[in-house]
């Protein structure tokens, strides 16, 4: 009997090291994808002096999610059918301050060589029936550990504050409600889910107007810029416009 049990704590803890071995490469990979995310809002920063990025928040799917999903999908419990089938266990959520920087983030990460593009779902083009918006992307990055190469799934959520803030809401509102959800609600997560999507071309339009703004400004600026002899002189405005042909509108 005793033996048994020896065995059977031996066999366990040789099969814990392989489910830490499993989920040490999705924290890895992670990681991975945090750091180029990272790289990529620092550079904008210093280079266009304005960050698209938000809020960035990643998390790794708990053995108890994953086994949920497992049955709820009917899929073998081995880690290869895991691994191939579970493409959410590494997730990262973006939040972006308007909707063209959702896109312009997703090509750029869709242009790294490292990284496959497996899927792309768009749900802002194209929503869930509930409202819900977003983009998904799943992509499969290689992770290098001591002896051997990896290749994991990564799922990124890419969308805009207030797209958030109704998933989020959402999500809250129907979590641990197992009965169906009164058609009274669904209507108004529906509407809220619309009024969302206003504020959001609200917000862009203004932010289109900000930019075009602030190019005729520094337009300006550049006019009464001389570089000679690299060296950068000011052009006063009065200086310019004295010169100005007064027949000319
Ligand atoms: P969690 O806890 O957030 O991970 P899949 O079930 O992932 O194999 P599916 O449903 O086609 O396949 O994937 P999809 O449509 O890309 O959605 C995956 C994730 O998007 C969900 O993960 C949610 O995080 C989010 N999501 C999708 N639809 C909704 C929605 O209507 N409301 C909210 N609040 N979030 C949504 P999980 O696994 O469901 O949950």
């Amino acid at each position: 009997m005793n033996m048994t049990l020896t065995s059977d704590v031996k066999e366990m803890k040789a099969l814990k090291v392989e489910l830490m071995r499993f989920m040490m490469s999705y924290k890895f990979a992670l990681d991975e994808m945090n750091t180029k995310i990272d790289i990529l809002k620092q550079e904008f920063q210093y280079i266009h002096d304005y960050n698209p990025i938000e809020h960035v928040k990643s998390r790794l799917k708990s053995p108890e999610s994953i086994l949920k999903k497992v049955h709820n999908k009917g899929f073998e419990l081995s880690l290869p059918t895991i691994k191939e089938n579970i493409r959410d266990i590494a997730g990262i959520r973006i939040n972006c301050s308007f909707i063209s920087d959702i896109y312009e983030l997703s090509s750029m990460l869709q242009k790294q060589k490292d990284i496959t593009v497996i899927e792309c779902k768009d749900y802002i083009k194209n929503p869930k029936p509930n409202g819900y918006r977003s983009l998904h992307l799943i992509v499969q990055i290689p992770v290098f550990l001591s002896d051997r190469e990896d290749h994991i799934y990564v799922e990124i959520q890419i969308r805009t504050i207030a797209m958030d803030f109704w998933a989020s809401l959402e999500h809250k509102i129907y979590y641990k409600y197992n009965k169906e959800v009164p058609q009274k609600m669904k209507d108004e997560l529906l509407e809220a889910a619309n009024s969302a999507t206003l504020l959001d071309k609200k917000m862009e339009g203004i932010h289109l107007e900000m930019n075009k703004l602030k190019e005729t400004i520094s337009m300006e600026e550049d006019v009464q810029e001389l570089l000679i002899n690299n060296e950068r002189f000011h052009l006063p405005y009065d200086f310019l416009t004295a010169n100005l042909d007064p027949n000319k509108g």
